[in-house]
């Protein structure tokens, strides 16, 4: 028997896997999530139809949300990771030692318990005893925060269901008060490829750059996300993301890494011109 998962793309495009064994599904109060045991992409993690991560190739993902802004900030002391429930990027954050508090802020337990039980690999770094796991709408917990965090990093589901939220600009503007004086926000910041995540990607740049001073995109080939190409948003209140570059600082870290360098670090703002010509639409308005 063949077993196939498919994810939509459009009405008119979709990205198939081949299933040897569904291994989880369940619902939460928040969304349907399911496990899939795959030949070529290992173990995944579908959230209401999407692709959220595969044991294959998430460590793209997870080293780019987090190193791009551990690169930049001088001193990252307190980090606050919201949505993430399958810990991959805090997994990346215990790697620093001076990181004094990571809190995890997500909405779902069920999130957490399935991945703890089926992604060993992500969910290790989730025991490190700096790290929090607050069960909480990640848009009211920013909205009581001031002064508190040195990077804010946004590691949602796209903007239909419980992550809707995490692209409005009330939830932007309590990040901005929610960080330091030199802090940073990153975002997972959709596609732009397929129309649907053309018009997220474009919503939440128009929102970001209207709240921080600085307000970059930057860029990953992510196999298993829509198109393959995915974008990262890279917020600030001063901090330029190839300016502020620590390339040395982060190098003596001596942090190994499959996918992130610094090099990388400065090509990945290098966006290809319709990318550039979509966001400079939104910022003009
Ligand atoms: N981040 C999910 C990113 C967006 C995926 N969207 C999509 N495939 N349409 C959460 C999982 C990684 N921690």
């Amino acid at each position: 028997m063949e077993l196939w998962f498919t994810e939509y793309y459009s009405n008119h495009a979709r990205f198939s896997m081949r299933v040897s064994k569904q291994l989880y599904s369940g619902e939460s109060p928040f969304q349907r999530i399911d496990v899939l045991e795959t030949q070529e992409y290992g173990r995944v993690l579908v959230i209401d139809g999407f692709i959220m991560l595969t044991e294959r190739d998430e460590f793209i993902y997870h080293e780019m949300i987090s190193h791009v802004p551990m690169a930049v900030h001088p001193n990252p002391r307190k980090v606050a990771v919201v949505g993430g429930g399958d810990g991959g990027t805090v997994r990346e954050l215990v790697r620093y030692p001076d990181v004094e508090r990571i809190d995890l802020i997500e909405i779902d337990q069920l999130v957490v318990d399935v991945c703890r039980e089926f992604f060993p690999s992500t969910t290790s770094g989730l025991s490190d005893p700096r790290v929090n796991v607050y069960y909480a709408d990640g848009v009211q917990f920013m909205g009581s925060c001031q002064d508190k965090y040195d990077l804010i990093i946004v590691d949602s589901t796209d903007p239909i269901g419980p992550g809707e939220g995490l692209f409005t600009r009330e939830f932007y503007q309590s990040c901005f008060k929610a960080l330091a004086e030199d802090g940073i926000m990153v975002n997972q910041h959709e596609g732009a490829f397929y129309d649907d995540d053309v018009r997220a990607c474009q919503r939440a740049h128009a929102r970001i750059s209207e709240v921080f001073p600085i307000s970059k995109v930057y860029q990953a080939n992510i196999p298993t996300y829509a198109s393959g190409y995915w974008l990262f948003g890279f917020a600030s209140k001063k901090l330029d993301p190839i300016e502020d570059l620590r390339e040395e600082e982060w190098e003596k870290l001596g942090i190994s890494t499959r996918h992130y360098t610094t090099s990388l670090h400065k090509g990945a703002f290098a966006l290809p011109a319709y990318v550039e010509k979509l966001l400079a639409e939104v910022r003009r308005r």
